[in-house]
């Protein structure tokens, strides 16, 4: 048998008062964490601690408006209607603790889908925990990371590829990755998904309904249908999945090594890329002993440019040995290695043994010619001809500098654009659309099998599983916690 859960959110009128939708859910869901915790009021900071010009400390639950009330003398706030803003003092007993402005929001109108109160206070670390000691001994314990997203999930207000990404939009840090979050967050591929998991539905309710029949050998599910569905299904996940790609570039970025021989340039060229004096350069060959990062940004996609200590094959000492190991590791670690050389003292033999030593450790080697100040018209030619796939630059005089960022945007992105479509950046996703991907692949052999309905109900409800649990319409406990773990505190 094939079961959905239908989640709608409550209306104002028939608001549940106990046990509440959330608890109605959770049960459903099969949560964890019991009726009880899930009927607390929660409270947490959710601006960044330390001194600032304002905090906003939040509250949610059944109680909000009534814990908050009770250090708010200035008003009934419970007579207050919803997205209202009230000024006043902040008393616990005849402590003022601050003048505030609080916002009221009644729930299912609310970020969580429950009452929720924000108190606008001062910035001050000593205030916000006086007001968020105040709510707790009234009752508004300290909420888990991530908890009011939870509850908004939880409540139906957002799925959880929409909570996902509100954490993602938190940690953005590009234009990239902002907008990728945005996309999911307003419902980017999981209105696709759950397009295609209704549709699939809908064929399964059919083939379940034949197994009633299965004497008569009817046939309900129009086969040639479901398997364009299957087709368009496969379509979609291959898509997501191939994005996964472009989504991790602009989630963690693309490490890109530089490497060569002592004196090839490899710090002056990370200096002229950062536009800054980051690393030591002199003629002094083996001047980088330790590997140096830092943080490209090319177009909205961070780039983490690692300086590395030149590889020579005869080493002076145990620092230097020591950096030739580290290098060697960078190189194998990175996603692109920018294998520097100078284009006036490398001989082909030379090019294409360092070449071949280091395409054995990372085949995604990108060959640079520098110091192409140094040397003339006829000389270039040969290399260029020599070295094919180099990039020609001179790291002192920034030339060629922007055709190798070019290079490396368009190797860490395929010249996709960022911002157009929905891209996959969340391993988890990944996970559950590769089960989706081989249960598509078995449903669609099955039926070119023609093999009954019974046997391939196992493969449609796995299907359907692995779809819902993207978004959230199936999930457990456990992974709950663990999404929801990595988010801050009031968030
Ligand atoms: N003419 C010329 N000189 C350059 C160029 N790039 C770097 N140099 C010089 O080459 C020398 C070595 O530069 P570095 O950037 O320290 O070289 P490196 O590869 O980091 O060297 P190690 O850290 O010792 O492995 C310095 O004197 C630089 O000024 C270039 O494009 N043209
Ligand atoms: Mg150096």
């Amino acid at each position: 048998m094939i079961f959905t859960i239908i989640t709608s959110s409550p209306t104002p009128e028939n608001r549940p008062q106990s046990p509440t939708g959330l608890q109605t859910l959770s049960y459903l869901y099969g949560m964890s964490p019991g009726f009880a915790e899930w009927n607390d009021t929660i409270s947490a900071l959710a601006t960044p601690p330390g001194t600032g010009a304002i905090g906003v400390i939040r509250i949610s639950g059944t109680r909000a408006i009534e814990i908050a009330g009770s250090l708010f003398p200035a008003k009934d706030l419970s007579r207050q209607p919803p997205n209202t803003l009230h000024v006043g003092y902040l008393k616990d007993g005849m402590d003022v603790l601050d003048e505030v402005v609080i916002s009221l929001f009644r729930g299912p109108a609310s970020y969580t889908g429950e009452d929720v109160i924000e108190i606008g206070c001062h910035g001050s670390p000593f205030i916000q925990q006086k007001i968020l000691d105040a709510l707790s001994q009234r009752g508004a314990r300290l909420a888990r990371p991530g908890e009011f997203t939870q509850r908004a999930f939880l409540n139906g207000k957002l799925d959880l590829v929409q909570a996902e990404s509100v954490a993602d939009l938190i940690a953005s840090n590009t234009s990239a990755s902002r907008h990728a979050a945005l996309n999911s967050l307003r419902g980017g591929f999981s209105h696709i998904l759950k397009d295609l998991r209704e549709q699939l539905i809908r064929f399964s309710s059919l083939i379940e309904l034949e197994l009633d029949f299965s004497e008569e050998d009817v046939e309900f599910a129009d086969r040639s249908r479901f398997l364009t569905l299957l087709e368009e299904m496969g379509r979609v996940v291959t898509n997501l999945l191939e994005s996964f790609r472009l989504g991790n570039v602009i989630r963690n970025g693309v490490s890109v090594v530089i490497v060569g021989r002592p004196n090839a340039g490899k710090s002056t060229l990370l200096n002229t890329l950062l536009r800054d004096n980051r690393a030591i350069v002199s003629e002094i060959a083996g001047t980088t002993r330790d590997t140096v990062e830092e943080i490209l940004n090319i177009r909205g996609v961070i780039f983490r440019l690692i300086d590395t200590a030149g590889i020579r094959d005869h080493v002076r000492d145990d620092i230097e040995s020591l950096g030739m190991d580290r290098s060697r590791k960078k190189i194998g670690e990175a996603a692109i290695v920018l294998y520097l050389y100078d284009v006036n003292t490398t001989s082909d033999a030379e090019f294409a043994a360092f070449f071949g030593e280091i395409s054995a450790i990372n085949p995604a080697i990108v060959p640079v010619a520098n110091k192409t100040d140094e040397t003339n018209a006829e000389i270039l030619a040969q290399k260029r001809k020599a070295f094919p796939g180099t990039i020609f630059i001179s790291a002192k005089n920034d030339t060629g500098i922007d055709v190798l960022t070019d290079r490396l945007y368009h190797l860490a992105t395929g010249d996709q654009p960022l911002t157009e479509n929905a891209v996959l950046t969340n391993a988890r996703h990944v996970a559950a659309l590769q089960e989706v991907s081989k249960a598509i692949l078995e449903i669609r052999a099955g039926i070119e099998k023609n093999i009954p309905g019974d046997l391939l109900s196992p493969d449609i409800r796995r299907c359907l599983y692995y779809l819902g649990e993207i978004t959230g319409e199936i999930t457990n406990d456990d992974q709950l916690d663990y999404i929801f773990s990595k988010f801050c505190i009031g968030k």
